[in-house]
């Protein structure tokens, strides 16, 4: 499919000037396939030591956050302005754990993204139910309220959804060890598409890029990849290890 496979490594609140280095190190020497876009996103503190470092035309830099609006009186945020003035492309909005610690809302992950594409940053916008919400049976509902926000904001204008990336990602699954299977991926990745088609567009259905994330590793991957409507990873604990070289790679 015309789908680009994507990769991102999620490094969430770790490192250190020292392992950042050698992450960086790791990943120069990674040959990309063509048909694979990678990003990783190290701390905003370790974002700036990871680009002096990096040497791979093919691997970008991405930001785990940005704050909703522009610079201004907001302690302890990074505007997407910032982002796009230190030469970044991606961002990672709407983490679970950024939902869930963070209080983050539906409509400020959707706000937030309004202003990053704006911005010109493209955006990895996650979604995810809880384990209570998906043995309650509501994990289609949630999924699709939390892409809805987003949608909303979009419309159907194919050309600003190839500027975003969702990324599927159970919150019971993450960091936890205990991945989707791939019929529990496959089913919500093939729902999120059907949902897409019937409230944007075919054509924004077919060209949106849709990935898993939840205790992806080296052994999981393949199995994840060959899926129809899986179309990439984001990778935490794992993007930390050799093995995120492997998960790059499944995608080929
Ligand atoms: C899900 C994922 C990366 P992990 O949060 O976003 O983390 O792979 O450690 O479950």
């Amino acid at each position: 499919c015309s789908r680009h496979f994507f990769v991102g490594g999620n490094w969430k609140c770790n490192g250190t000037l020292e392992s950042t280095d050698k992450l960086v190190d790791a990943l120069n020497n990674v040959l990309i396939p063509s048909n694979i876009e990678v990003v990783f996103a190290p701390t905003s503190l370790h974002i700036a030591r990871a680009q002096q470092k990096l040497q791979h035309k093919e691997i970008k830099v991405a930001a785990q956050n940005a704050w909703v609006k522009g610079n201004g009186a907001y302690t302890g945020e990074i505007s997407a302005d910032m982002l796009k003035d230190a030469g970044l492309e991606w961002v990672i909005l709407g983490h679970s754990e950024r939902r869930s610690l963070c209080g983050e809302s539906s409509q400020i992950v959707a706000d937030k993204t309004v202003y990053c594409l704006k911005q010109g940053i493209k955006v990895i916008v996650c979604i995810g139910e809880t384990l209570e919400q998906r043995e309650s049976g509501d994990t289609s509902k949630v999924v699709t309220e939390q892409l809805g926000a987003v949608a909303q904001a979009l419309g159907t204008d194919v050309s600003q959804w190839k500027q975003i990336v969702i990324a599927y990602e159970p919150v019971w699954a993450i960091g936890t060890g205990k991945v989707a299977t791939a019929d529990q991926a496959q089913e919500v990745h093939q729902t999120l598409r059907s949902w897409l088609s019937s409230n944007t567009s075919a054509e924004v259905a077919q060209s949106t890029r849709i990935i898993y994330g939840g205790s992806v590793s080296a052994k999981n991957c393949t199995e994840l990849a060959s899926l129809p409507d899986v179309d990439g990873f984001l990778v935490g604990g794992a993007s930390l290890k050799p093995e995120f070289a492997d998960i790059i790679k499944s995608g080929s």
